[in-house]
C-alpha cells in the first residue's frame, strides 16, 4: 500500500522530525516546506495558536490545491508570567531570534520574579493544529501537557524550550529526556493523534 503524504506547513526541522518520528509507524510519510521552496511562511498575527495554525495551514493548501495540508503552532505558557511566552514563543527575545536567545530571555525574565526558588513554577506546552485543504481550514485538534519551569538548562536534546521543561511525573527535562518519552506524551502528540485519526478516515 503506497503510505499517506502529508505536507507539514512548517519551517521548524524539530516538528517535522518529531511529527515524522510519531507517523512513520503508522504508514505515513511527512514533507515540510522545504520541499516546497516555492512557498514563503505567511505573517503569523493571530492572538491565538489557533489562529496562527490555521493562518500557515490555508496559506500552504491555498498554494498547492489537491493537498491535505497540516500545520502547527505551539508554545510554552508560563503562569508566574502570566502566560508568557505564549504564542510569541518563537519570537520572545525578538523576531529572529534563536532558540538559546529565547531561552536566555526566559531565565532572565524569572530571575526577575522569583529570587532564590528552586524552579519557575508551573508551565505546560501547549499546541494547535489545523488541517486545510484548497485554503480553506477543515479541522482544528489541540494538546498540552503540564510541567515545571527550571531555573537552569538541564541536557542539550530537544528544541526551543526543551531544556526548561520538566513534564509532569518526571524528574528530567525534556533536553534530557529521550525523545520517545517527549513523543508519547507532549503537546504536539496529544494534537497530533486526534489529526491522524481525522485525517485517516477521510483517506480511507
Ligand atoms: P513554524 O511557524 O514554521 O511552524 P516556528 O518554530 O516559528 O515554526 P511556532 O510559531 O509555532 O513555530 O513557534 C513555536 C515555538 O514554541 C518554538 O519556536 C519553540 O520556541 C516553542 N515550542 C513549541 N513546541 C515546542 C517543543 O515541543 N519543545 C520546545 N519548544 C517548543
Amino acid at each position: 500500500m503506497t503510505p499517506h503524504l502529508l505536507l507539514v506547513a512548517t519551517a521548524n526541522a524539530h516538528k517535522t522530525e518529531e511529527i515524522q518520528a510519531m507517523l512513520a509507524p503508522l504508514g505515513w510519510q511527512v514533507e515540510d516546506l522545504r520541499a516546497h521552496p516555492q512557498l514563503t511562511s505567511p505573517e503569523e498575527d493571530g492572538d491565538t495558536f489557533e489562529a496562527n495554525a490555521r493562518i500557515k495551514a490555508e496559506a500552504a493548501s491555498a498554494a498547492l490545491p489537491g493537498r491535505w495540508v497540516l500545520a502547527d503552532d505551539s508554545g510554552l505558557e508560563v503562569d508566574a508570567l502570566g502566560g508568557a511566552p505564549g504564542v510569541i514563543s518563537a519570537r520572545y527575545a525578538g523576531v529572529g531570534a534563536s532558540n538559546a536567545d529565547n531561552r536566555q530571555h526566559l531565565l532572565r525574565e524569572l530571575a526577575a520574579l522569583a529570587q532564590g526558588k528552586r524552579d519557575g513554577g508551573s508551565a505546560r506546552f501547549r499546541c494547535c493544529m489545523a488541517i486545510a485543504r484548497e485554503g480553506r481550514t477543515e479541522a482544528v485538534f489541540s494538546g498540552s501537557v503540564e510541567g515545571r519551569i527550571l531555573r537552569e538548562e538541564q541536557g542539550g536534546g530537544g528544541f526551543g524550550y526543551d531544556p526548561l521543561f520538566v513534564p509532569e511525573g518526571y524528574e528530567d527535562s525534556f533536553g534530557i529526556l529521550p525523545a520517545e518519552v517527549k513523543n508519547a506524551l507532549s503537546h504536539r502528540a496529544k494534537a497530533l493523534a486526534q489529526a491522524v485519526e481525522w485525517l485517516a478516515a477521510r483517506l480511507a
